[in-house]
C-alpha cells in the first residue's frame, strides 16, 4: 500500500473513527486512494502517521462526523461505537454512516433503526481481510442495508477491498462476516490439533508438519462445493459415507489424541453424537445431515 496520494477522478471527503490496526489501514488506504479524510480516535496520538500523509485530525467525534458526507466507524465493538456515537448523534443528519466495527446481525439491525431516526443512511459492513492485506486485491469487503447509499458510496468503498453488496436486509453483512470468520476460527483450531498431535513425535517440527497439513486440507476444500451442492438438494447425496466408518475414525483420531498428551474432548463430543444418531436408527453421513444436526430449534 502506497502512502503517496493518488489523484481519484472525483476525491470525495471520509471520515474515519477508530485508528486501531484496522482503522488505521482504513484511513491510510483512503488517503493513497487522493481522498481527503479526516480522523478521530480515543487514543489521539495514534493519529500521528495518518495526519503525516495528510489527514485531517479532529478533536472531537461531532467535528470528525461534520467534516464528511461519509463516516467510517472502526472499533473495538458495538457498544464502544454507540458510545462514541450517541453524544454526536445530531451531526449524521444527512449523512451516511457505514459500521465496519465487528457485530451481529441484531447490533446491525438496531443501529441500522437508530441512524435513520436521525436522518441518516447506514450501511452495516464486514472486513474480510487482515490490516496488511486492505486494499490490495486479497481483501473483500460484506455490505448490507439500503441500496441507495451503497451506490453512492461503492467507488470509495472499493479503496479499501473489492465491496460485495448483500441487499437490503442489514444483517446479512455481519452473518456472512461471522460465518466465514466461524470457518476460520475452526480452520485453525484443527490446524492447531493436528499440529499438536503431529509434533508429540520426536523430531517433527510444525512446519515440516504444515506442509503436508497445507497439501491435504487443500485438496479437501475441492468437496466443498460438492457438499455444497448435496446440502442445497433434495436428492441423493454425491458423497456419503457409513456413520459406522465415521465414527471408528473419529474414534482413533480422539485415541491417538489421548495418547500423544492431547486433548481429546472434541472427537469424543463427535464420537458420542454419532453413536446416539446411530442408536436412533441413522446409517449415512453426509454433509447435508451434518448441517441438518447442527440447527438447534430457535425461539420464535
Ligand atoms: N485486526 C483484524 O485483523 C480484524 C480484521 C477483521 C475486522 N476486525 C474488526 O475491526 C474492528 C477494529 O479492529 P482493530 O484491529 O482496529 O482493533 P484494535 O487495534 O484493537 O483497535 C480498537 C479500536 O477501538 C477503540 N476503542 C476500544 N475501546 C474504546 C473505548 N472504550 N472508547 C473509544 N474507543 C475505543 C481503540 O481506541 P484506542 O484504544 O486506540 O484509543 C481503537 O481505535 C473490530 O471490530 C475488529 O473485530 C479487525
Amino acid at each position: 500500500m502506497s502512502a503517496s496520494p493518488a489523484s481519484p477522478a472525483s476525491p470525495v471527503s471520509v471520515t474515519v473513527l477508530g485508528l486501531g490496526l484496522m482503522g488505521s489501514a482504513l484511513a491510510e488506504a483512503l488517503l493513497a486512494a487522493g481522498h481527503r479524510v479526516t480522523v478521530w480516535n480515543r487514543t489521539a496520538s495514534k493519529a500521528a502517521p495518518l495526519v503525516a500523509h495528510g489527514a485531517v485530525q479532529a478533536a472531537t467525534v461531532r467535528e470528525a462526523i461534520e467534516a464528511s458526507p461519509l463516516t467510517i466507524s472502526c472499533v473495538l465493538d458495538y457498544d464502544t461505537q454507540h458510545a462514541l456515537l450517541e453524544p454526536a448523534a445530531g451531526a449524521l443528519h444527512g449523512r451516511t454512516l457505514v459500521s465496519l466495527t465487528n457485530g451481529t446481525p441484531a447490533q446491525a439491525g438496531a443501529t441500522e433503526a437508530w441512524a435513520h431516526a436521525l436522518g441518516a443512511s447506514y450501511l452495516d459492513g464486514g472486513i474480510m481481510a487482515v490490516p496488511h492485506q486492505i486494499a490490495t486485491p486479497e481483501a473483500f469487503f460484506f455490505y448490507s442495508g439500503a441500496q441507495d447509499p451503497f451506490d453512492a458510496h461503492r467507488t470509495t468503498l472499493a479503496a479499501l477491498g473489492a465491496p460485495k453488496y448483500l441487499g437490503t436486509d442489514v444483517g446479512t453483512a455481519s452473518l456472512y462476516d461471522l460465518a466465514l470468520l466461524s470457518g476460520m476460527d475452526m480452520m485453525f483450531a484443527g490446524f492447531f490439533h493436528a499440529t499438536a498431535v503431529a509434533t508429540s513425535h520426536k523430531g517433527t517440527t510444525a512446519s515440516g508438519f504444515t506442509e503436508h497439513l497445507v497439501a491435504w486440507l487443500t485438496s479437501m476444500l475441492g468437496m466443498m462445493p460438492l457438499m455444497a451442492a448435496d446440502i442445497d438438494s433434495d436428492g441423493p447425496p454425491v458423497y456419503e459415507q457409513t456413520l459406522d466408518l465415521v465414527v471408528a475414525a473419529a474414534r482413533n483420531m480422539g485415541d491417538v489424541a489421548r495418547g500423544t498428551g492431547v486433548r481429546p474432548d472434541h472427537f469424543d463430543r463427535t464420537v458420542a453424537e454419532l453413536e446416539a444418531r446411530i442408536a436412533a436408527g441413522e446409517t449415512a453421513y453426509s454433509a447435508r445431515a451434518a448441517v441438518q444436526h447442527l440447527r438447534v430449534p430457535t425461539r420464535g
